[in-house]
């Protein structure tokens, strides 16, 4: 037996001596499904600059050739989100094609109403009627390539807000947000759910439109049952209980996924976990002690000054991992001490279940997906990257995709 089947042995025997099933927790683990951003795998920096890495992909394609190696390595990152129009193409049949080719499938349409510079006053919140037509001409657009796409889901954020008190009437931009969100909802297809993401601060400083779960909840309840909030990891102020926020959402049918990160101060956009893994631990708990599917579970991260492949692979592994862990908790034993008034056996039943070293489970069901059993380790000894880097390199790079809001 090596040491990797003795650690894993002995996981299994400690876990089924607590009366886990491990084979029906492996099957969960294996049908986890992560969205990586293509963004995720271009330039992008902080306001103050862009350290660009060689190798970095030119265009969508070479993207979908980074997802298509993290999914190869982590086996649990089959879809791919796609920003537009840093993802145009001319051909959207052939990006369909790719796509397929690449054995992936398409995640999340994200359209870009932030950085043309007509949104300064905002996009469909802005005062002049033109530019929101603009932007919702956009909007519909995006729903366009969806339906070219496959997808299924239109993920929207919105920079609209402003900085001073007095800029505009703050009743009138929502109304006009409602107005053009309502014309959008009602001319996507059936199929697709729009996921209205909020953000406390940035780029507005005063008020931003859309600043919290609260009104974007708000919004989605006017516009019908497609209608769904999306939670990002480092949109809200300092200290709220994200979790709660998602149990909240879930009970209302109204949760539309997430875009994972993870924060120190304010967006920063680090990898998942890195900073606060017990909160990340407990969000899952929330997902898994809920009577829903796992919504749509995407990451939106923005990879500065560590190789970008290899943030991606540690993001999905540790997802992987909190996912392992929140199926840990004994429910019906954390449902008594609740109900008894037992304060730290409940509170010691998530600790149970946060502190179990679950790597070597991940790394079996990983190997049962085909996937690697140790993907960073796989990633830093294969040629893939050098190979990849040398190919781009041979050619002039594009020029940085735009700084990360
Ligand atoms: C925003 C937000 C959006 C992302 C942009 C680039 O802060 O998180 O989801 O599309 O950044
Ligand atoms: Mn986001
Ligand atoms: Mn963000």
């Amino acid at each position: 037996m090596t040491d990797t089947d003795s650690t894993y042995q002995s996981l299994v025997s400690s876990l089924e001596s607590r009366g886990i099933d491990t084979q029906a927790l492996a099957g969960k683990l294996g049908s986890l499904e992560i969205e990586t951003p293509s963004w995720g795998y271009a330039d992008s920096g902080t306001r103050f600059g862009t350290f660009q890495q060689p190798g970095r992909p030119r265009d969508v394609f070479e993207k979908l050739q980074d997802a298509a190696e993290v999914h190869r390595l982590t086996g649990t990152a089959p879809a791919v989100a796609l920003h537009f129009p840093w993802d145009s193409v001319s051909d959207l049949s052939e990006l369909a094609d790719a796509i397929t080719a690449a054995g992936l499938k398409v995640g999340a349409i994200n359209p870009n109403v932030f950085q043309d510079p007509d949104y300064r006053l905002g996009s469909l919140t802005n005062p002049d009627p033109g530019i929101r037509r603009k932007a919702l001409d956009h909007l519909l657009e995006c729903s366009q390539i969806a339906t070219a796409l496959g997808s299924t889901g239109l993920s929207l954020w919105f920079a609209d807000g402003t900085n001073y008190p007095g800029q505009d009437d703050l009743r009138g931009r929502r109304a006009r947000l409602e107005d053009g969100l309502g014309e959008l909802y009602s001319a996507i297809p059936e199929d697709q759910e729009l996921l209205v993401e909020y953000k406390l601060f940035e780029p507005a400083f005063y008020a931003t439109d859309l600043a919290d779960w609260g009104s974007a909840l708000l919004i989605c309840l006017k516009l019908g049952e497609r209608a769904k909030v999306l939670v990002d990891l480092g949109h809200h102020a300092q200290g709220v209980n994200i979790e709660q926020i998602v149990a909240l959402l879930e009970r209302e049918g109204r949760l539309g996924g997430f875009h994972f990160n993870n924060r120190k101060y304010a967006d920063d956009d680090l990898i998942v976990g890195s900073v606060n893994p017990f909160e990340l631990f407990l969000i899952f708990v929330e997902l898994t002690s809920g009577s829903s599917e796992l919504p749509r579970l995407t990451l939106d991260q923005s990879h500065n000054i560590e190789p970008k492949l290899e943030a991606v692979v540690r993001s999905v592994m540790t997802l992987q991992e909190s996912y392992a862990k929140s199926l840990l908790v004994d429910a019906g034993e954390l449902a008594q001490a609740q109900a008894s008034g037992d304060v730290l056996r409940a509170h010691e039943l998530l600790l149970d279940a946060f502190n179990t070293d679950v790597r070597p489970l991940c790394a079996r069901v990983r190997t049962g997906l085909g996937a690697a059993e140790d993907p960073l380790n796989e990633l830093r000894r294969s040629a893939y990257v050098q190979v990849q880097t040398a190919r781009r390199s041979a050619q002039n790079q594009s020029e940085p995709t735009p700084l990360k809001g």
